[in-house]
């Protein structure tokens, strides 16, 4: 029997994919190489089903007598294990960003005489098509809010961007670019206490109640099924946050951060202009055990936030508070500067690298904007947030419009800086 191999980063499968196999089969065995999380997010996104559902799906499939996992989108490792006779694939990636994949499969194939077969692209489905029917019907909470620990494991940094309402959550839900052979899109949003605030033009001083902020989560909720950071600031009184964390976790919210401060929070890119007054590290601890506690599913992420470089208390108080927190059992860290070098980032990080227990951080680099997202993973991020960006550049553009309509008494001139109306009502649901 020939032994066949087929590449596979299926999520909802259809009857495209079992051409592909029925194709498969009719040559000799079938190994199947699902594509790891990690795989499948260099070409496009996150699947919704995790790999072992994705596993059990396709080892249940006709003709299929076994399935390995593919780490990597370049089939080598397997290739070269396997030896197959022919891989098959659907011709739909000879453009785009697998063509150079492609490539290599020739290539490898080649030095032991194997094939590589392309069964036409199933027309008039797709799982693209899918995807968005899927995005129709929407999400459940615990689909999104795995997501986030599956997009850690499989990403070497997550990408995440600010959404304060329901067109920002769409803007970064559905942006997409293609670039380097690469599929680029954001991975999660944040919904930020200060954009949130300053969209209300309200102070970024936990004046918007829980209430207003669950309603701008259920607004990003409604329209979007990617996960969310919540900014939780001071994340409250104990007794609260224990709470809070229960009803994040029932709408499906990944993870909350909160802020080692206490006090009327002043917002940290005040630096010590203001007043910032930190909470002690015992009663911060337990507001994070209490936290974690409280929370019912395994999936829930609560990040310790570090202000000590903030309020100038230094590099040690930072490592300090970052061991006690990470012991009282915070899932991750996010240490915050507002230097704009990055300096005082890469010692803590270049510090942090020498604790036994390591939990994953986030950088949020409004300031230290310069370091692109590999040299961010390069010093030992997971996460990088860009905070306040979307609200920040809708500003001046809206300032521009009504500066516009009051020079010409009329809305003529400022049409140029407008989307059309045609455009606006496609972006909406239905
Ligand atoms: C936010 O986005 O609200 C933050 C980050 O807390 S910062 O504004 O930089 O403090
Ligand atoms: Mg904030």
């Amino acid at each position: 029997m020939k032994k066949v191999y087929v590449g596979m980063g299926t999520d909802l499968i259809h009857h495209g994919h079992i051409n592909i196999i029925e194709k498969a089969r009719e040559l000799g065995e079938v190994t199947v190489g699902l594509l790891s999380d990690e795989a499948v997010t260099k070409y496009s996104r996150m699947p919704f089903l995790s790999f072992d559902e994705r596993r059990r799906i396709l080892e249940n499939i006709k003709g299929v007598t076994a399935v390995i996992p593919q780490e990597k989108l370049d089939y080598e490792e397997n290739l070269r294990k396997l030896k197959p006779d022919y891989v098959v694939h659907g011709d739909d990636w000879m453009t785009g960003p697998q063509k150079t994949v492609r490539d290599r499969v020739i290539k490898i194939l080649s030095e032991w005489g194997g094939e590589l077969i392309e069964p036409e692209y199933t027309q008039g489905i797709s799982s693209t098509g899918l995807r968005s029917a899927m995005k129709e019907i929407g999400t459940t909470p615990d689909v999104r809010r795995r997501m986030l620990r599956r997009l850690i494991e499989a990403k070497s940094i997550v990408r995440v961007l600010e959404a304060h309402n329901g067109i920002s959550g769409l803007i970064v839900e559905e942006t997409k670019v293609e670039v380097e052979n690469e599929l680029r899109e954001f991975d999660a949003m944040w919904v930020s206490s200060l954009t949130d605030s300053t969209a209300k033009g309200k102070p970024d001083t936990e004046y918007v109640d829980r209430t207003s902020r669950f309603q701008t989560i259920n607004d990003i909720l409604d329209v979007t099924t990617k996960p969310i950071i919540l900014d939780g600031d001071t994340g409250g009184m104990i007794e609260h946050f224990a709470m809070q964390v229960r009803n994040l976790e029932r709408l499906g919210v990944s993870a909350v951060v909160i802020e080692d401060k206490s006090g009327l929070k002043r917002n940290s890119l005040f630096g010590t202009e203001v007043e910032q007054q930190l909470d002690s590290i015992e009663n911060f601890c337990e507001k994070i055990s209490t936290g974690k506690k409280s929370q019912v599913t395994q999936d829930f992420m609560i990040f310790a936030r570090l202000e000590s470089l903030i309020a100038g208390m230094g590099q040690e108080d930072a490592l300090k508070r970052a061991k006690a927190y990470i012991e009282a059992g915070a899932d991750g860290i996010m240490i915050h500067s507002r230097h704009m070098d990055g300096a005082e980032i890469k010692e803590f990080m270049k510090a942090y690298q020498s604790f036994d227990f390591k939990v994953p951080v986030i950088s949020v680099p409004s300031s230290y904007n310069q370091f692109t997202e590999d040299e961010l993973s390069e010093l030992g991020f997971n996460i990088v947030i860009y905070a306040n960006h979307l609200l920040r550049s809708a500003f001046p553009a809206m300032k521009k419009t009504a500066e516009t309509i009051l020079e010409n008494k009329r809305s003529l001139e400022a049409d140029k800086y407008c989307m059309s109306i045609k455009e606006i009502l496609s972006i909406l649901p239905n």
